[in-house]
């Protein structure tokens, strides 16, 4: 689709240079450590080096006798002010800091208020805690047997470690289905505890003025709104009402769902500034990011596929077990427990399937936050596009070709899932086809036989997965109650400059620049013209935030909407400087002219002058204009993604030669924004897939807690991604655009397993759990006797 607004106005289409990049590149930006102001004092916290066990004593002495140390808070201070709990988004319970065990390795038990960062960890280590360690639960199938210890006993009603169940779908059905299929395959698969390391770990400075009796936290959240409102919530007793509380995200370096939920230490910080009057400051460390917050999957999941003997698949059944650690903390809409883990029939027209999940209490971290995961739609793939492999196998068909059969047809959108979706569009052949082209896959297939011939292990990996992104609709998105919407507000200034507040926030991805092209694409105002604004609360209109890939399906409508209704004024105001009717203009982005008279026509500049100097008697001055835009559906953006590896029979490293991406997102607001969004998504998709991995011993240590342990991919490891796409708009997005931040994370990790499973299914290898690291692999080469 070529661009409807010139290179100068850079509306859709045109890969504009990103706005916030000069600042961001030069170590010019303003991320909430690089912030310090009068007065303010630093926190730091002391964790638990037992996962599980009874706090006996706190001793402070020693740490208030080191100059500069102010405060040693514990749970027992928060408690006087009921502030020691806190609730989760999924409305379970969390502690701030703990009266009376702790429960997983690294949690807090107190923090230090100093004059200093050095001298707050000085402290940190001058406060001597006497615990008494109590039996540790890691494993969740353990956590749920008949007789096991049960962690929450701060729960009176608890008798065990079970915290949901949730199903969909249709369970006689299916079993019905599967019982009646020719083939039947079925595999255990677990994605592991990961997370997302991003570069600037989570941090905040609460300022209490006591004077105005006004709370402002410049903060690392995704979700400014949403944290001002759960502050009142909980803080709403001790005098802190909404209307006082001030959210403020700066730049932020990266989230990837990981700065979603809040933590213990914003908590503790706002309750210190509150209490000594004095601005507080909270940066975690490395460490402390890796070990305490923002832990992803843990989802074991078994997985039975049915299908007649041509391919055809009749059913699909998942069951999954969700280790939450000890507090369900994710961050899901409220009636999704398990996510859009539903979303696991993926690109299949699948007659029948049940899904159900449960959830599970253990000796750990609060998990099930996020990853680049479009709230579990990562796991929901991995399994379908393992199980799909599976059955190729199974049948002795290719992939591919089990892949083609199967897809919803491109004519029977808007598709009914199995499990209740309404998938908005698709075509999902076209996706595949355009992959298999671009990286020869017929020639491919030739090659692998050749090489198996010769004993090279070399394998092909395919995913066409199906996403789902755009929360909203409100009627059935939620958080603690907080509808899921979002919103853009638009001012034209008198000279023809706009500034546009969103209820999102950017954390990397470029939304400075991709709004700006959406106000220029509906209204002509050059992008460069238009300043973005997000991440003040006392500023932006109320929002939900930027995670699930939701800014583009909502706040991006929104943005779109608020721009329609401004233009739909300034068409008025046209009309009064033409003196001709409405009826008679017609409008081309930036201007409008009068029906078989171009010649005659006011650009969007003059017309936004005369809104405040020449407006006609009659109408309010100004143009502005808010939308709060709750969208009909989710968006479905899709792709196929295919991936060569050869396997090392000497040390098992799997290499990826060759990645194609082919991805679907319908409508590109900025091509070369979402090829950037896609290169990292890959880059993060194949780290789990390959490197990544949070465990933990019997004892309930973590083992992983360092970047020594916790490989994140660097350039080294990157393979160059091939990426191209294919364009089906989404029908109800007013621009038809779908989101695509999480895409390539969410399709990745499959195709290469496959690739990986393909290289070895000779030898037998039906299935390899993630991370497939060079020690697994070789194992497996070992075990098969290809080793080297
Ligand atoms: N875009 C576009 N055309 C489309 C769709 C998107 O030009 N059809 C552009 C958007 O305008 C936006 C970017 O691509 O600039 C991503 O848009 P979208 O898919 O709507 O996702 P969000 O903006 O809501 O971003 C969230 C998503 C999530 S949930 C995670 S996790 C993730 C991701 O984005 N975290 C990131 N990408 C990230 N990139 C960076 N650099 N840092 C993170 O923390
Ligand atoms: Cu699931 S990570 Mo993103 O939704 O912020």
């Amino acid at each position: 689709m070529a661009p409807k607004t010139t290179a100068d106005v850079g509306g859709m289409g045109h890969s504009i240079r990103r706005k916030e990049d000069p600042r961001l590149i030069r170590g010019q930006g303003n991320f909430v450590d690089d912030i310090t102001l009068p007065g303010m004092l630093y926190m730091d916290i002391v964790r638990t080096p037992y996962a599980h066990a009874k706090i006996t004593a706190i001793n402070s002495e020693e740490a208030l006798k080191i100059p500069g140390v102010l405060a040693v808070i514990t749970g027992a201070d928060l408690a006087k002010y009921n502030l020691h709990w806190m609730p989760t988004l999924m409305s379970d319970t969390q502690m701030v800091l703990p009266t009376e065990k702790v429960m997983y390795q690294s949690q807090e038990v107190a923090a230090v208020i100093a004059t200093s960062r050095y001298v707050a960890a000085d402290g940190v280590e001058a406060v001597s805690v006497d615990y008494e360690p109590l039996p540790v639960i890691v494993d969740p199938f353990k956590a749920l047997e008949p007789g096991a210890q049960v962690l929450r006993t701060d729960k009176k009603d608890k008798k065990d470690n079970h915290i949901f169940h949730w199903e969909a779908g249709d369970r006689a059905g299916t079993e019905k289905a599967l019982k009646e299929a020719e083939v039947v395959v079925s595999q255990d698969l677990y994605l592991p505890r990961i997370h997302v390391a991003s570069i600037e770990t989570c941090g905040c400075i609460a300022d209490f003025d006591k004077v105005r009796g006004k709370l402002t936290v410049y903060m690392t959240t995704q979700a400014p709104h949403a944290i001002r409102t759960v502050f009142a919530l909980v803080a709403g007793h001790v005098g802190l009402s909404e209307e006082r509380i001030r959210i403020v995200s700066p730049d932020i370096g990266g989230g990837f769902g990981g700065k979603v939920p809040v933590y213990p230490g914003y908590v503790i910080a706002v309750a210190a500034s509150v209490l000594i009057g004095k601005p507080v400051k909270w940066i975690e460390d490395r460490m402390e990011n890796l070990q305490a917050d923002s832990f992803a999957r843990d989802y074991h999941i078994k997985a039975e596929l049915g299908a007649k003997k041509d391919g055809r698949m009749t059913a699909l059944r998942i069951k999954t077990l969700a280790d939450h650690g000890y507090a369900d903390a994710a961050a899901n809409p409220s009636k999704f427990p398990a996510g859009l883990f539903s979303i696991c029939t993926g690109s299949y027209d699948m007659p029948h399937a049940f899904v159900e999940v449960d959830g599970a209490y253990t000796n750990k971290p609060p998990g099930g936050v996020a990853y680049r995961c479009s709230f579990r739609v990562t796991e929901a793939v991995h399994a379908i596009e393992r199980m799909t492999d599976r059955l190729a196998q199974e049948l002795k068909m290719d992939p591919a070709e089990l892949r083609l059969k199967n897809f919803i047809p491109a004519d029977k959108f808007p598709y009914h899932s199995a499990l209740g979706w309404e998938y908005d569009s698709g075509n999902y052949q076209a996706a595949l086809r355009k992959a298999m082209d671009k990286i020869g896959y017929q020639a491919l297939r030739k090659e692998q036989v050749e090489k198996r011939k010769r004993g090279e292990l070399m394998g092909i990996g395919i995913s066409s997965f199906t996403e789902i992104v755009g929360a909203g609709p409100s009627k059935h998105f939620d958080i603690l109650g907080i509808k899921m919407f979002d919103s853009a507000e638009i001012r034209i200034h008198p000279t023809g400059k706009a500034t546009a507040r969103f209820g999102t926030k950017s954390q990397g991805q470029g939304h400075e620049t991709t709004y700006a092209q959406i106000v220029a694409e509906e209204l002509g105002i050059p992008a460069k013209d238009v300043e973005v604004e997000e991440g003040d609360t006392d500023t932006a209109p109320y929002g939900l935030g930027t995670y699930a890939s939701r800014s583009t399906p909502t706040a991006g409508a929104a943005g779109a909407m608020a721009a329609r209704k401004i233009r739909e004024k300034a068409k008025k105001i046209a009309a009064h400087l033409l003196e001709v009717s409405e009826e008679d203009l017609v409008w081309e982005p930036g201007k409008f002219s009068v029906k078989g008279a171009p010649q005659k026509s006011k650009t969007i500049q003059e017309i936004t002058f005369a809104a405040y100097t020449n407006h006609p008697q009659g109408m309010e001055a100004g143009l502005e204009a808010v939308s709060y835009y709750d969208p009909p559906n989710l968006t479905f953006p899709f792709g196929s993604y295919i991936c060569v590896v050869d396997i090392d029979r000497g040390t098992g490293e799997v290499k990826i030669r060759r990645f194609v991406a082919v991805d679907d997102c319908g409508n590109i607001i900025n091509p070369m924004i979402v090829e950037g969004q896609i290169h990292g998504g890959l880059t993060m998709g194949m780290a789990p897939a390959l490197l990544e991995e949070i465990s933990y011993d019997e004892g309930g240590n973590m083992q992983g807690g360092s970047f020594m342990d916790y490989l994140v991919p660097t350039a080294v490891e990157t393979p160059k991604w091939e990426t191209d796409k294919t364009v089906t708009p989404s029908p109800h997005h007013p621009l038809g655009a779908k989101g695509v931040g999480e895409s390539a994370t969410v399709g990745a990790p499959p195709a290469i397993v496959n690739a990986v499973v393909d290289a070895l299914a000779h030898l037998g290898v039906r299935h390899i759990d993630i991370p497939m690291t060079p020690e697994k692999v070789w194992r497996i080469l070992k075990e098969k006797g290809v080793a080297e």
